[in-house]
């Protein structure tokens, strides 16, 4: 379907600030990519249905308190759990759409002040993305969708200091779409970008580790 036989999917992140619309556009570009062919999965962090997922779920509706470092190893371990799985579906040809990654576990956890480097390394080994495409999009905008407030982190000064973090992280996996755009827009350019590096994950680019 996708490809080459051979062939192994892309791992195409989302990230960017609460609401900015990572849930809605990655489930069109899923449906979007099954839609032209190719074997798609979307996949979220944290994934809630684990065991730690449901301690980290717990813990961001404000029913349970954690140490800061403590909650940001869960994140990561969250990832780690699923790691061997993401790499077998990747090797048998399937694109994952994951909606937030590590990105979102270092640019977090840092804005509460904890030291950059010290949350990168339990992310250290992780599967690195083909592509992080990061929504961007004014706090005070963000703030203004449906829904905002509701968990713990969904406050405009913590906010902003998250979106200061994810400038300090992007690299050369990362591209940036207006996510103040019309949905269709950014539904648009996210499927040409997605293509691309789909395209070049067919083509035989290995799978590689982060933080390289
Ligand atoms: N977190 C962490 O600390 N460490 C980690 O390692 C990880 C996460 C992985 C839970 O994440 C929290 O965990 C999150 C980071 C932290 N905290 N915050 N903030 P989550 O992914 O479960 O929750 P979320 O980030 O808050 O996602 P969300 O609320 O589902 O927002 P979204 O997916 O980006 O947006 P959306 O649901 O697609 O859209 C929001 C609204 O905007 C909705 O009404 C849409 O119809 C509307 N929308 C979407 N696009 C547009 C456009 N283009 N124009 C106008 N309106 C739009």
């Amino acid at each position: 379907r996708g490809g080459k036989e051979d062939s192994r999917g892309a791992l195409v992140v989302l990230e960017g600030l609460d609401r900015c619309g990572k849930t809605t556009q990655s489930i069109r570009l899923v449906a979007n990519l099954e839609k032209l062919g190719h074997s798609a999965e979307l996949w979220r962090f944290p994934d809630r249905t684990t065991s730690v997922g449901q301690m980290i779920s717990s813990y961001l509706s404000n029913k349970s308190q954690l140490d800061d470092h403590t909650i940001h190893l869960l994140f990561s371990a969250n990832r780690w759990e699923k790691r061997s799985l993401m790499e077998s579906k990747l090797k048998s040809g399937i694109t994952l759409v994951v909606d937030r990654y590590s990105y979102s576990g270092v640019a977090f956890s840092s804005a509460k002040g904890l030291d950059i480097e010290w949350c990168k390394a339990p992310e250290i080994g992780l599967l690195a993305p083909d592509l992080v495409v990061c929504l961007d999009i004014p706090p005070e905008k963000a703030a203004e969708r449906g829904g905002y407030g509701g968990e713990r982190y969904e406050q405009l000064e913590f906010q902003k200091k998250v979106g200061q973090n994810y400038q300090v992280l992007r690299g050369p996996t990362w591209k940036i779409i207006d996510a103040c755009l019309p949905m269709e827009d950014v539904e648009e350019q996210l499927q040409e970008m997605v293509l691309d590096c789909v395209k070049t994950c067919q083509e035989g680019k290995p799978l590689s580790c982060l933080w390289s």
